[in-house]
């Protein structure tokens, strides 16, 4: 007992008192129907209906004094005879479900005052599950642990070179084929070894759907990546007649890095990439649907006669162009399906159809750059967010792709005013298990939670020690998280 109350993101002001309220399986409940469940599942209180004594979450019509508290905000007091919260939406009341999460210590809640609401409507982490297949109780806890700090957005990727994710009952070859591979890397990608381990695994619409409802409990929106027209030797080799030499017979790729393979620029192609989309949209309501984009190797459609055509056809200066093209036909079929498409930088130079997100990962100056041209952005640049990238080159470090991005430099992160929000990446060539997702992910993921959330100024020393008061509870969780560098 005795830990210090600390909330990480930073609340927008949080005053602490004297005294605390015990609560218990007998602790009445009183809330909107499913904030009732998720109380009781995080906190272990049973509920009872009528509360004088107990716990109250309700929605306001917040036309209090100050600003309001919008769509994601909360006010929260706690007393020693209870709890009362209110917010104008059940997301707001969803979040401060998480407070009390992170506040209980034991049985017990200090008395406090929260105010508190998000600076950044999107907060995103990435995981990638097409390099490896995560088991799907390892999705549910991952949803569990974004909404513990917060973060309102899962990005799944779920299809690329090495394997396809995703059940598409029109075209089951896709898992059939496209989900298994035969080996993967040993050591660094650079060093060009595989082995003869298959691997393999997908998750059904059946699956996903049931993800997407535990999700949704937690104020936690899932949107699906289908990465094309590169990043699509899986799907090639699973259905050659989309790849641009339709006698040749692709594996499920093996190495990491870029496929030079990518999908051919025909009608059919786009066709069956829609039927796809059709699918997915079935099964994942959320309004942005993620279409790719990124590291698209030209050489393939410079080489095809058929390609030349298609962009002579298009009035473009030549194949290099199609992206643009291709993206556009994708992100029109979207916007007839009542969604918006949501694509990688690299589209910056090809045109971003009209209402599209644009991702910008490359640097950070990619992110002022589609900024400065109006877009949709969300700041994801690779030096700041990508969780993948270990902490330090320290030799006990677990191999990454690349090394060095302290959390300190993850926390330090300012985006641009403007932006839709931030997310970060983990890409998972190199984290093959649950267990290492969660060391590369936790607890820099939380230090950006707090870029994500908190106005204001960031102080590292300052997160550092709300940190370190934190992570008993990701203990308690059984996160196996990088243990902090000592303090400067
Ligand atoms: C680039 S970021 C990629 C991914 C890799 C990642 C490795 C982006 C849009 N594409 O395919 O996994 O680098 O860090």
């Amino acid at each position: 007992m005795g830990r210090p109350p600390t909330v990480v993101p930073r609340p927008e002001t949080m005053h602490v008192g004297e005294g605390h309220f015990t609560f218990g399986p007998g602790t009445a409940v009183r809330a909107p129907d499913d904030i009732g469940d998720l109380l009781r599942e995080v906190l272990g209180v049973a509920g009872g209906a009528a509360a004088d004594e107990g716990i109250e979450l309700s929605l306001t019509r917040d036309n209090g004094p100050g600003p309001g508290l919008g769509a994601e905000g909360y006010r929260l007091r706690v007393t020693p005879d209870g709890v009362r919260g209110e917010a104008a939406t059940p997301a707001g009341l969803r979040w401060a479900v998480q407070t009390l999460r992170q506040l209980a210590d034991g049985d017990r809640l200090p008395c406090v005052e929260i105010t508190d609401r998000p600076r950044h409507a999107w907060r995103g982490s990435l995981l990638d599950v097409a390099r490896w297949c995560h088991p799907l109780p390892f999705l549910y806890r991952y949803v569990d642990l974004l909404a513990l700090y917060k973060l309102n957005t899962l990005h799944l990727h779920l299809t690329d070179d090495q394997g396809w994710r995703f059940e598409v009952e029109r075209y089951p070859r896709l898992t059939e084929v496209g989900a298994f591979r035969t080996g993967s890397p040993v050591g660094h990608a650079r060093d060009r070894r595989t082995d003869e381990v298959p691997h393999g695994g997908f998750y059904t619409q059946r699956e996903l759907r049931g993800l997407v409802a535990h999700a949704e409990r937690r104020g936690v929106r899932i949107m699906p990546e289908i990465d094309a027209p590169g990043h699509m030797q899986a799907a090639i080799a699973a259905h050659p007649e989309l790849g641009n030499d339709p006698a040749r017979r692709l594996p499920v790729r093996r190495e990491w890095g870029i496929s030079s393979h990518v999908l051919n620029a025909a009608d059919e192609t786009v066709a069956f990439v829609r039927h796809v989309l059709d699918e997915l949209t079935d099964v994942f309501p959320f309004r942005y649907v993620h279409i790719g984009g990124d590291e698209v190797p030209p050489h393939e459609w410079r080489a095809s006669p058929a390609a030349r055509r298609r962009a002579a056809e298009e009035g473009l200066p030549g194949p290099d162009q199609l992206l643009g093209w291709w993206s556009a036909r994708l992100a029109r079929h979207l916007s007839g399906l009542g969604r918006r498409a949501a694509v990688w930088d690299e589209l910056i130079e090809h045109g971003v159809p009209e209402g599209t997100a644009v991702f910008a990962w490359r640097t950070s100056e990619r992110v002022t750059l589609a900024l400065r041209q109006g877009l949709d952005v969300i700041a994801a640049p690779q030096e700041r967010t990508y969780l993948d990238w270990s902490e330090s080159d320290a030799p006990q470090e677990p191999l990454a792709i690349r090394a060095g991005l302290p959390m300190s430099e993850v926390y330090g992160y300012a985006p641009p005013d403007g932006v839709l929000g931030v997310q970060g990446q983990l890409w998972s060539e190199y984290l093959p298990t649950p267990e290492l997702v969660e060391w590369r992910a936790f607890p820099r993921l939380a230090a950006l939670a707090e870029v994500g959330w908190s106005a204001g100024g960031r102080d590292f020393a300052e997160f550092r020690r709300r940190l370190t008061a934190h992570l008993p509870l990701l203990d308690a969780l059984g996160v196996g998280y990088r243990p902090l560098e000592p303090a400067a």
